[in-house]
């Protein structure tokens, strides 16, 4: 059974759901764990209102009893408290309400996927689109992330993040260590290890939101700790994990790149400077690198090295500075739509960065060790951690 996740849920409706399929039966699941989970992606400094009103947290309706997962698929809600607000408007049966109230969208936002995805599913009242469109979507993805996660620490593999980008401002040191970045995991401003760059950046921010009516971009970075050589493959472009990582991390909303260890920096380097030396140790009996540029990719395959992803944001596309749009139904140009927004999410993308580094690693995991039980793939695991050290 391949490890895999569908969720369903619009910004301000009834519910977020997903369902998760391929988890062994026998994994312990800590409700606690995945709502911190859910907490730390609602944390940020540069959130707008809405994460004062959501305090998100998972009710699990299937696949897991008595506190363990049993191989069936899991089904999981986190409600929306701000559907109470929506009632009307979000309502599944037809409700005919006022035009003052029925809050339709017809002032489609630049860089939003309003105006396109009313042209693909011919929608006229944009909040169709919206509401799918919205990042709050990726409240799931952390949800089965956290899932991903508990799997992965079975194994001794960690994940992590942290901001070394917002705006136009840098964190001075762009090759922080796991204990650097694991140090700001629960951070609740921007998870930045450079605390001097931290404090430009929250500045910054204030001056986009306040005095701009802006938004701002920017990067953050997954680090991934623990792989064993060989997740992933050479043999076929879909099987190659690279690939699927860049896929998972540039589906996470307003990310436009993804960067592999240096990738962005290596291409104008000569090969010298860019490939990781190879040693080995006598004493683990394991082969290493005397450096990291790759990211812990090789080949389409782990290396045994940090796995290293960075995801690049564009700014949000709601800002209070309106932008030209066109109204849809007069065809008039007209200012877009704007409620309110976030200055900038890019610390909350770091956790859904995490979530889906920790989906592809759990799901190139349940393939390669396989079981129904956690116990039959530890055993797979085991057999093939020794294949490594007799090679
Ligand atoms: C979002 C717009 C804002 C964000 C939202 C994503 O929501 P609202 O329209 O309700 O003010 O707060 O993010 C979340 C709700 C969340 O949980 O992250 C958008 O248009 O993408």
């Amino acid at each position: 059974m391949i490890f895999d996740f569908t969720t369903a849920g619009e910004s301000h409706g009834r519910a977020l759901v997903a369902t998760i399929e391929g988890l062994p039966a026998g994994l312990v699941i800590d409700q606690g764990f995945i709502n911190h989970e859910l907490w730390r992606r609602q944390q940020g400094y540069g959130r707008g209102g809405r994460m004062k009103i959501e305090s998100d947290t998972i009710q699990i309706l299937s696949g897991v009893r008595q506190g363990e997962t049993l191989g069936s698929p899991v089904a999981i809600m986190v409600e929306n408290k701000d559907f109470m607000n929506w009632l009307e408007v979000m309502a599944a049966e037809k409700v005919n309400t006022p035009p003052e109230r029925d809050r339709k969208v017809i002032r489609p936002r630049p860089g939003h996927a309003d105006l396109v995805g009313g042209l693909k599913y011919d929608r006229h009242d944009l909040r169709d689109i919206l509401e799918r469109a919205s990042a709050r979507e990726t409240t799931m993805r952390v949800a089965v992330g956290a899932f991903a996660k508990l799997l992965l620490r079975e194994f001794d593999m960690l994940i992590a993040s942290h901001v070394i980008n917002l705006g136009e401002i840098s964190i001075e040191n762009q090759n922080a260590d796991w204990g650097q970045i694991e140090a700001v995991y629960d951070d609740t401003m921007l998870r930045c290890t450079d605390k001097e760059a931290e404090a430009r950046m929250i500045a910054r921010i204030d001056r986009a939101g306040v005095e701009e009516g802006d938004t701002l971009g920017g990067i953050f970075e997954v680090v991934a700790k623990g792989c064993l050589p060989g997740l992933g493959s050479h043999i076929s472009w879909t099987a190659k994990i690279d690939g699927q990582l860049a896929q998972a991390v540039m589906s996470i909303h307003a990310v436009k790149a993804v960067e592999i260890g240096e990738g962005v920096t290596n291409a104008s380097k000569p090969g010298s400077q860019v490939h990781d030396e190879i040693c080995y140790n006598n004493d683990t009996r394991l082969f290493g690198r005397l450096s990291n540029r790759a990211g812990g990719l090789e080949g389409g395959m782990t290396n045994g090295e940090e796995v290293r992803v960075r995801g690049y944001l564009k700014p949000i596309a709601t800002l209070r500075k309106r932008l030209r749009s066109v109204n849809i139904e007069t065809k008039e140009p007209m200012d877009s739509d704007f409620e309110r927004s976030d200055v900038t999410a890019v610390p909350a993308a770091g956790v859904i960065g995490e979530a889906m580094v920790a989906i592809v690693l759990a799901r190139a995991m349940r393939e390669k060790f396989g079981g129904d039980s956690l116990g039959e793939m530890k055993r797979n695991f085991e057999s093939y951690r020794q294949q490594l050290i007799e090679y």
